[in-house]
């Protein structure tokens, strides 16, 4: 690479965070992504009611209106789309994939957008150009050779629009299989399969306006300075208006420190900053679900306490009679439950616990919000079901100001799984859509990632195509993912930019460029929008307003809608008059799925509008017609427990987290800015007296390895030791790097998620530094 790499440094960060830091590093990645000349004006546009939905994340925006909010990650997201560089056929020609390969993926994403659709030629290892059309036969003459649909896999980034996604969704099923890996999978799938058996359906229950009347916030699992910076801005203002803020995070995150809000000149130009978070709880990884059940025992506890002094209840016992189900098996399981033991697997002491408690009863309206900090352990939908069981405790669902608020991350991966991206559908979804489509969809459940990858470990998947994303390093177990990939024979990656999933790939092997969402997206001349839901169920539509990167991309929607035809012709469904107009999908996705009802018309107001979420409004679609109490053990058998007995407190539980300049897979510098990491990825966060447990220093390198039980080694080598404020026995350090570590087998129960926060390892001293001295 012609750029030079920044020298590596570790400096504490002592900034509030946004603030100056962050306007900063706007300017220097738009330099340095050399945005093609104007579009710097596009940035203005964001999350406009005429401008394009950002990129970035799921948080929602205000009304969707005129102040623009300022997001420094937001604005990465879209310097990097609106990039001058290209990787054209001319790039190609002159780098084989073993070269590419070689790359890091720091590298590879500083090439730039992709241009034209290219195909593997194995006699020379090199990508080289092929026809749209071309293409798309390729694909039909794979998929219609196959003896069974189910031999195919089609996975979703959760940035697709509704109108792509419906669109491939149809196609997929008529084609005739629900082989629907996707990113939620890896993300919120245990929000997703949690919450229906205690509230009735997978979303949250608020939104922006109850942020507004909230006088407690939980904070669980999350790091919104970087990955939700917009969710700065409304924690900013609950502090000033006096709403108690608790971070639950083994790590204090800076951005819940202090944080100087860009959009307001006082606090940047007097160097002000406002403090948000009161109260830090730091359990070690993985033990929110004994805390939060040792809070749900306290409060219980409050309550039997208020009851024999004859003051007001802690519980609310209305909602409790009239709401619920299930509650004295569930509070008769609280109090078996032994404190000692609460405190040894939450590892946070009891006195704080009650402190938590007396917080939490103290709040009459009361949001906990949470990301993947808890969705990604083996008890992770225990885990949001015992939080929406202590939420339940007090009546904080469907009333204003209180809630739940699962804080989902890429920007329509929440619209996908409503328009039907689902792996496990419902028997009700698939009847209306075959009503509506005059077909019989395929009724058995499909793949999700992980069995997508066992399957093609199996030689049961032979076709693979993305539909965005980066599946061969976003999943967990990269070696054996990778031979899963390249036993395929076909694979197709639809994408806006070089990626490794590109150089790891089937016997044949397609990438499709597609146009990125700021761009625009003409179909017979016309300008057309796309729809997106957010994090709290708003929908809304998005024009993209920049050149597009090359005149030979095609849409997402455009994309789908040529395969579709390709592979099934347009006998049942005519694809290409779909793809000539999204709103005729918009009126399809209407009559397929409910709660679209007058779907272009409304989706044309400003802000667009919310779609209905029942247990917002305590309408409860369980099977006992209540939101459901569930009561869950405590589990000391996962595989940390197995593998300290194995090796005793040598054993680390690793948390793999992103760093401040990454978008998942897509790595746009090296710093880490706010936990002081600069230059460089590839560090181990570790508290001081593990450090001297072990026999190390901080500065020493590791090599670290997985304690599993299936005898594959999984290794990950040569990574630097920070000392950290971190609890004891834990350690965090970045993804992708660190995705070898986590095994294949190693999911999270019932929703099958691989639990890359919880990852049981081994610290080794570096052999290549052992060797050098
Ligand atoms: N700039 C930027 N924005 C993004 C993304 C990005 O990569 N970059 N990714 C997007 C996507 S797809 C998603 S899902 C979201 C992810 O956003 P987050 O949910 O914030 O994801 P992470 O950075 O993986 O980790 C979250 C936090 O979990 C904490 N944590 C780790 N283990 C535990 C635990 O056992 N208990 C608790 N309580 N906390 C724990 C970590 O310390 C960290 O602060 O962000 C979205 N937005
Ligand atoms: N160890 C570990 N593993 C994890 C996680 C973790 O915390 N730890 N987090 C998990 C989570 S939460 C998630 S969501 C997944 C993310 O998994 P993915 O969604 O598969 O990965 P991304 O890195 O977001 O995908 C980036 C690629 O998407 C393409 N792209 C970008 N924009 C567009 C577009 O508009 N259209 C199309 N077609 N392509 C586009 C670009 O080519 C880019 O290289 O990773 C998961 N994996
Ligand atoms: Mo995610």
């Amino acid at each position: 690479m012609a750029e030079s790499k920044p020298r590596a440094r570790i400096a504490p960060y002592h900034q509030p965070a946004a603030g100056w830091g962050a306007l900063k590093h706007v300017a220097i990645s738009l330099v340095k992504e050399k945005v093609a000349g104007g579009k710097y004006r596009t940035l203005f546009r964001q999350n406009q009611p005429d401008g394009f939905d950002c990129p970035g994340c799921a948080w929602p925006d205000r009304q969707h209106t005129s102040t623009f909010e300022f997001c420094e990650n937001g604005v990465k997201a879209v310097a990097a789309e609106a990039t001058s560089k290209r990787v054209t056929p001319a790039f190609f020609a002159a780098h084989t994939v073993e070269a590419l390969m070689k790359e890091s993926d720091y590298e590879l994403e500083q090439h730039g957008r992709l241009t034209d659709p290219m195909v593997y030629d194995a006699l020379t290892d090199r990508y080289v150009p092929i026809s749209w059309d071309g293409a798309f036969a390729l694909i039909a003459r794979h998929l219609n050779a196959l003896g069974n649909p189910n031999e195919a896999a089609f996975y979703t980034s959760g940035r697709a629009s509704n109108e792509a996604a419906f669109l491939y969704q149809l196609f997929v099923r008529l084609y005739g299989t629900n082989n629907f890996p996707d990113c939620s999978n890896m993300c919120h799938e245990a929000t997703s399969r949690g919450l229906p058996g205690t509230v009735g359906i997978g979303k949250g229950t608020v939104t922006l306006d109850d942020f507004e009347h909230a006088d407690t916030l939980l904070i669980f699992g999350q790091n919104p300075a970087t990955n939700h910076p917009r969710m700065l801005g409304e924690l900013r203002e609950c502090a000033r208006r006096g709403a108690t803020i608790v971070s639950i995070n083994p790590l204090r995150e800076r951005g819940l420190e202090r944080f100087a809000s860009p959009q307001h000149p006082v606090e940047m130009l007097t160097l002000g900053s406002t403090p948000i978070a009161s109260t830090f709880i730091q359990p070690k990884v993985g033990g929110d679900f004994a805390l939060i059940k040792g809070v749900a025992k306290r409060v219980l506890e409050l309550d039997d306490a208020a009851r024999d002094a004859g003051t007001p209840r802690v519980l609310d016992l209305d909602f409790i009679a009239a709401h619920t189900s299930g509650f004295d098996a569930f509070a008769h399981d609280l109090r078996a439950e032994s404190w000692p033991l609460i405190e040894e697997e939450s590892g946070v002491p009891r006195e704080q616990i009650e402190g938590l408690a007396r917080i939490y009863a103290n709040g009459q309206r009361v949001i906990a919000t949470w990301g993947m900090g808890l969705t990604q352990h083996k008890r992770s939908v225990q885990t949001i079901q015992m939080l929406s069981n202590l939420m339940m405790m007090r009546g904080n669902i469907g009333r204003e100001g209180a809630g739940l608020c699962p804080v989902r991350g890429h920007s329509n991966v929440q619209g996908n799984r409503t328009v039907g991206i689902e792996e496990k559908p419902t028997q009700a979804f698939l009847d209306r859509l075959g009503r509506v489509f005059g077909f019989e969809p395929p009724r058995e459940h499909g793949y999700d990632v992980v069995e997508t990858i066992e399957a093609m470990l199996a030689g049961r998947i032979k076709v693979f195509v993305g539909l965005g994303g980066n599946f061969s390093i976003a999943t967990p177990d990269t070696p054996r993912t990778w031979d899963a990939l390249r036993a395929c024979d076909l694979t197709v990656q639809i994408a806006t930019k070089l990626n490794r999933s590109h150089l790891v790939h089937g016997k044949a092997a397609l990438i499709l460029p597609t146009l990125g969402r700021t761009e625009v997206d003409l179909q017979n001349g016309v300008a057309q929008g796309v729809t997106v839901e957010d994090s709290m169920s708003m929908v809304h539509i998005s024009y993209g307003m920049n050149t597009p990167a090359s005149p030979n991309l095609m849409s997402e929607t455009a994309i789908v809608a040529h395969m579709a035809h390709a592979t099934l012709g347009s006998a049942k469904v005519d694809w290409l008059h779909y793809a000539a107009d999204y709103a005729r999908i918009r009126d399809a996705i209407e009559q397929s799925i409910a709660g679209f009802e007058r779907y272009n018309e409304r989706v044309a107001q400003p802000g667009g509008f919310h779609l209905r979420v029942a247990s917002r409004e305590r309408d409860w679609q369980t099977a006992t017609g209540k939101a459901n109490f569930v009561p869950h053990a405590l589990d000391t058998d996962t595989p940390v427990h197995r593998a300290k007995r194995l090796y005793g407190e040598r054993v680390m539980t690793l948390m793999t987290t992103r760093s401040h300049d990454q978008y998942n897979t897509t790595i746009y510098a090296l710093d880490d800015r706010y936990r002081g990491v600069f230059g460089q990825r590839r560090v181990v966060f570790i508290h001081a007296a593990d450090l001297a447990m072990l026999g190390f220093k901080a500065g020493d390198w590791v090599d670290l390895t997985t304690v599993w039980d299936d005898g594959i080694e999984r290794r990950a080598d040569g990574f630097l030791l920070v000392e950290y404020d971190i609890p004891r026995g834990c350690i965090g350090a970045y993804y992708p790097e660190t995705n070898p570590l986590v095994p294949l087998s190693s999911v999270a129960d019932v929703c099958n998620t691989p639990t890359s926060k919880s990852v049981p390892v081994l610290l080794h001293r570096s052999a290549a530094q052992a060797a050098a001295a």
